[in-house]
């Protein structure tokens, strides 16, 4: 059967064989009750990547967030977010389902919103208004299509922050990316938040699993949480392992996806119809609007399908994404059949 050029998400990466071997070996206990010896290894060598004190295992980056935020905040309270923010719009509401915090959306430029502006937001609770207890930022910024989010920018939002004694949470499901695209190490950008979350299923390419990290009494209530939410896991060693490896042999391949990245926005953006500025992609995402006269965005992904490539349609077009388990002969596919498709 002819491959599947699979650009949907990072999500997609199959484990690899280290993994699966990683899996087979692992030592395991009842995690639940404290003896999982391979998800202490895990989440032990998390919170020192990230220069934290603790870390927790957890089995998605929506449920990392969604924890995070019920342990800094509580009802009544108020929690900016950045406007195309994957908190804010793509997990399924938790901010008010599970901590019943109100959103207080800011825009921002290319996901990187302005300190002062995040300091003109923040509300003193008052009888008619909320407490802004929390500031969620993300980088890189999935929907900015994976930009970077300069860490100056990070620094400014700390002070403020801290002026005001607000706490910050990243989302930080592809943080890897960004410490490769930018090359400043994960620890600089954790320094500069109270909790980070970072995804091991992504391109990291662990079948399942997140990490959160942050103080010792945060990921204490964290785990609290976790387990409230049905997200204690048994001999999730078996899934930890695979973390490991992640952290400790996955990382420095993220550069061949940003190249890749990279060479697919170039070659497309050429293109008749294509809404894309190259210069933009720093990381594993392509999003780009398309506006052509003899294709809608569903009619166009519907005829890469029919030519086994994949991919997402987004609020703002289509999204390509990335990572271990596309090569270059999937890039060379993609951009050929753009060329066909496209040009008059
Ligand atoms: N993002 C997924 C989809 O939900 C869109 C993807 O394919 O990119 N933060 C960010 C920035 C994310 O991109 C995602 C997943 C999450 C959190 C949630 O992670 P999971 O899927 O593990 O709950």
């Amino acid at each position: 059967m002819e491959r599947w050029s699979d650009f949907r998400s990072d999500t997609v990466t199959k484990p690899t064989e280290a993994m699966r071997r990683a899996m087979a070996e692992a030592e395991v206990g009842d995690d639940v009750l404290g003896d999982d010896p391979t998800v202490q290894k895990l989440e032990a060598l998390a919170a020192e990547i990230m220069g934290k004190e603790a870390a927790l295992y957890v089995p998605s980056g929506t449920m990392g967030n969604a924890v995070a935020v019920k342990v800094w905040t509580r009802e009544l309270e108020e929690v900016i977010v950045e406007a195309r923010s994957h908190i804010y719009n793509m997990e399924s509401t938790h901010l008010t389902f599970i901590s019943r915090v109100n959103p207080r959306p800011l825009p921002s430029r290319r996901g990187a919103m302005d300190p002062e502006d995040i300091a003109r937001n923040i509300r003193q609770a008052s009888v008619h208004t909320p407490r802004t207890s929390l500031i969620c930022l993300e980088n890189t910024h999935n929907n900015w299509s994976g930009a970077v989010i300069p860490l100056e920018n990070m620094k400014a939002t700390r002070e403020v922050a801290d002026r005001f004694g607000v706490k910050i949470h990243l989302d930080g499901a592809r943080i890897f990316n960004a410490s490769i695209a930018s090359g400043i190490p994960v620890k600089e950008y954790a320094k500069l938040v109270d909790s980070i979350m970072f995804c091991l299923s992504k391109g990291l390419s662990a079948p399942v699993g997140s990490m959160l990290a942050g103080p010792k009494d945060f990921i204490d209530q964290a785990r609290r949480v976790r387990k409230a939410l049905g997200g204690g896991m048994r001999q999730a060693g078996v899934l930890a392992a695979c973390g490991i490896i992640a952290l400790t042999q996955m990382v420095d391949r993220l550069k061949e996806d940003h190249d890749r990245a990279k060479r697919l926005a170039k070659a497309i953006a050429e293109l008749p119809g294509i809404i894309l500025n190259p210069e933009e992609i720093e990381t594993n995402i392509v999003i780009f609007g398309l506006n052509h006269p003899r294709w809608s965005i569903p009619a166009f992904l519907e005829e890469l399908k029919k030519r086994h490539i994949l991919a997402l349609p987004v609020s703002r077009g289509i999204r390509f994404v990335t990572h271990k388990d596309v090569n270059d002969e999937d890039i060379d596919r993609a951009i050929e059949a753009f060329q066909q498709l496209l040009s008059f």
